[in-house]
């Protein structure tokens, strides 16, 4: 984390007030904690900071210190700000419905992690290098002397788990685990943690894998693998996580899960082992992500989308 981006970053919070905190659509564990956490610092700091996200919170995050006043954006505003930070976001757009809680004249801390992050605020603190956005906050609290307590600490911890897949992935270095435990002795409960954020699946989510699973094919001498789920499939749930269960197969550099969220419209999760850059297969379809987690949306039939897909990995293969 660069110190000037710091700087700017905590001058930027210690003169706004008022402030609205949002995430990315879809917030995730990582959206969810550093917003919280950042909220928990900022009241710490004497500020008032209000957490809108562009929908409701998933409720496995509800465990976490003021999960239960973040307010999924209305239709109708009820309130603009005038200090606004973006977490966890690539793009400004991203932020959904919560757009309608920023004033016009607004100024914008963009607070991320994302490498293909547009730099769109006023201020930003964008570090593609580190593992989560939750980790940059640990860094910004210990930058500008914020004391982190129990709660706060869980937040960021949870966040930093749920991005790494518990210290799994590649962005998650020799730093990410002393932050990691830093947290922990600061009241993080690591086993209470990895239960909610990778054990709390509902009955219909876990078969849903099923379902995914039996659908699995292996494509360039088993180096790539595809799963999909149907528009009636998924009408009991989303399910998390399916496209890790492919890439865990010997041989496989990339898996691709399609879910058909509408007829013949598919949202794609890509999952890749380095150094397969599947962030660019994504962003050739018009989504984005990291290097080896990525989404778009594709439409057309199964067939066609599966085909359009293995064929931008193929290109891609060591
Ligand atoms: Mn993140």
């Amino acid at each position: 984390v660069e110190p000037a981006a710091l700087a700017q970053a905590s001058s930027f919070l210690e003169r706004a007030d008022d402030l609205l905190l949002t995430a990315h659509v879809n917030s995730d564990g990582d959206a969810i904690g550093s917003c919280l956490a950042l909220q928990g610092l900022l009241h710490r700091m004497g500020k008032s900071a209000t957490v809108i996200l562009p929908e409701a919170p998933d409720s496995r995050y509800d465990f976490l210190a003021g999960w239960s006043q973040i307010r999924p954006a209305a239709a109708q505003p009820e309130s603009r700000h005038r200090h606004v930070v973006v977490l966890d976001c690539p793009s400004r757009s991203r932020i959904g419905a919560a757009a309608g809680y920023v004033a016009p004249d607004a100024l914008v801390l963009n607070l991320d992690h994302h490498a293909d992050n547009t730099n769109f605020g006023d201020a930003n603190l964008v570090c593609p290098d580190a593992s989560s956005s939750s980790q940059i906050v640990y860094h910004l609290a210990m930058a500008m002397a914020l004391p982190i307590d129990a709660d706060v600490a869980v937040q960021l911890y949870t966040g930093i788990v749920f991005d790494t897949g518990g210290f799994r992935y590649s962005l998650a270095t020799a730093t990410t685990l002393e932050v990691g435990a830093d947290l922990v002795r600061r009241g993080a409960p690591m086993d209470l943690v990895a239960d909610r954020v990778f054990g709390d699946r509902a009955a219909a989510e876990v078969r849903q894998l099923g379902q995914a699973l039996r659908t699995l094919t292996l494509h360039c001498a088993g180096r790539v693998v595809t799963m999909h789920l149907t528009y009636a499939q998924l009408r009991s749930g989303d399910p998390e996580d399916v496209a890790n269960q492919g890439l865990s197969i010997h041989g496989v550099q990339a898996a691709v899960l399609m879910r058909e969220h509408a007829p013949a419209q598919y949202r794609v999760s890509l999952r890749s082992k380095a150094p397969i850059d599947v962030g660019q297969v994504a962003r050739l379809f018009g989504g984005g992500g990291h290097a080896n987690a990525a989404g778009c949306r594709l439409e057309g039939a199964l067939e066609e989308v599966q085909r359009r897909l293995v064929e931008a990995i193929e290109q891609r293969l060591a």
